[in-house]
């Protein structure tokens, strides 16, 4: 077999899963990350980061001496690159957000001094279009005495392609190994010889395609996705306005057989969705109006939220002129960026809690059963759910967790209720 030895590069929630799937292969997997604690997290058979089966995974593979992990990159046959691709701050909301590609640059620059003849380098690592190619030219100026893949070149020492995860997080084991994988080598060889360094753990397809194009497919899945929730979005607005119900709306335009609305919610959230529609509107903000705009609509949804819990809070106070705003409670159910995971990380719910907690005169409550809040701290009060329904006058969802589903309707009468993902009414 060409590849004896693997070395993945950065073990954060795509690289040590990777590792791990390689090394439960029997394969020899050198895993490097800059974080020392990270290291020595996972030579001790234990992980960093919270996703099922992947404890099992990683306690095996150390165990059984097939993964070890190490902040100084060796030798290797393939280097697989999953290091984090961020955006440089914005100041303003019409700036457009630029790609910072300096990780994938150190990670080049580390792993240069021991490449050799014949080895792969795999940047995984979800990018905008051209970022393999740049990488391939930060590897070349660290070594000119090897030559790197290049459109064209027919002999090389080391072969370069794209290859993106596409992995949901909660289910990653088993859509790494499920899924299909689209394949995109700097040159049709540099394509085969991934093919078969994937084929090792990929139970789905393996498609070739150049490296360009496999960029853009990943970008292109996420976008398509913030797009059609978007579209979502904003008939929920419309719908508001109309007083239509736009669950009803929804669940019946889905009844003709080629229309497949997504759901409406108060944002878009976690760290892929709302994020690569960005790198496609960084390269080419001209043309990717639809795809700049649907980001737009999906961020504003918040606020729109906000100002709805507002007016319900007037409302309330207007039915009830003995009551002002500071005997009210409000009661916000959810907190994660989405249903029945404990991960809060860019989550419009905790964005709108934080800024109404902030803003608003009225007792704020929240519940959240997916996580340890032990491990948390929050500006405003966490309770559990049978006590936030007591106290709450006005009880804003904002997450469809299972628990909030099998609320009785019963104990909902008599408080105003706004159900940013329609599981109530
Ligand atoms: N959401 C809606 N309405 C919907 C669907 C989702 O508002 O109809 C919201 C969710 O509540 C959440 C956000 O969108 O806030 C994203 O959730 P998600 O479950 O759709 O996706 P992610 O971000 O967890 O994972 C996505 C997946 N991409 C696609 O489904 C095209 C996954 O396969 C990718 O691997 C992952 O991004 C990634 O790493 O890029």
């Amino acid at each position: 077999m060409s590849f004896e030895t693997i070395s993945v590069v950065g073990l954060g929630y795509i690289g040590l899963p990777t590792a791990a799937a390689f090394a439960s292969k029997q394969i020899k997997v050198i895993g490097v990350d800059v974080n020392q604690s990270t290291v020595d997290t996972i030579n001790r058979g234990e992980i960093h980061i919270i996703e099922p089966e992947l404890d099992n995974y990683v306690l095996r593979s150390v165990q059984s001496g097939y993964l070890r992990a190490t902040t100084v990159p060796e030798c290797a046959d393939a280097f697989l690159i999953a290091v984090p691709t961020p955006f440089f701050p914005v100041k303003n909301q019409e700036e457009i957000p630029q790609p910072d590609l300096s990780y994938i640059e150190a990670a080049a620059k580390a792993i240069a001094p021991v490449l050799k003849k014949g080895n792969l380098v795999v940047l995984e690592s979800t990018s905008p279009v051209g970022a393999t190619e740049q990488m391939a030219l930060w590897l070349q100026a660290a070594r000119p005495d090897l030559v790197f893949a290049e459109q064209g070149r027919d002999n090389v020492d080391v072969y370069i392609a794209h290859c993106p995860e596409r992995v949901l997080p909660g289910q990653v084991m088993r859509e790494l190994r499920e899924n299909d994988r689209v394949i995109g080598g700097i040159t049709p060889a540099c394509s085969h010889k991934a093919l078969e360094l994937y084929r090792i753990f990929v139970e789905g397809e393996c498609v070739i395609t150049n490296v360009r194009t496999a960029e853009m497919a990943k970008l292109t899945e996420n976008a398509s996705r913030d797009v059609g929730i978007a579209f979502a979005n904003e008939l929920s607005i419309i719908c508001d306005d109309l007083g239509i119900d736009v669950w009803e709306l929804i669940s019946l335009a889905n009844r003709h057989p080629r229309v497949n609305i997504l759901q409406p919610g108060p944002g878009v959230g976690g760290h892929c969705i709302a994020v690569d529609p960005w790198f496609i509107v960084s390269k080419n903000p001209a043309q990717a109006k639809l795809i700049h705009q649907a980001r737009l609509v999906n961020d504003s949804k918040p606020n729109w939220v906000m100002d709805k819990v507002k007016s319900v809070l007037l409302d309330v106070c207007t039915d009830n002129p003995h009551k002002n705003i500071q005997d009210l409670t409000l009661a916000c159910l959810g907190l994660s960026f989405k249903a029945n995971i404990d991960d809060i990380r860019e989550s419009p719910a905790l964005k709108i809690t934080e800024i109404l907690h902030q803003e608003l005169a009225c007792k704020l409550i929240s519940v959240e059963p997916n996580l340890k809040i032990e491990h948390h701290k929050f500006s405003f009060e966490i309770v559990d759910l049978n006590t936030a329904i007591d106290l709450a006058d006005v009880i804003l969802l904002l997450v469809e967790h299972d628990e909030f589903k099998k609320i009785d309707p019963e104990v909902l009468k008599g408080k105003r209720c706004i159900d940013t993902k329609g599981i109530w009414f």
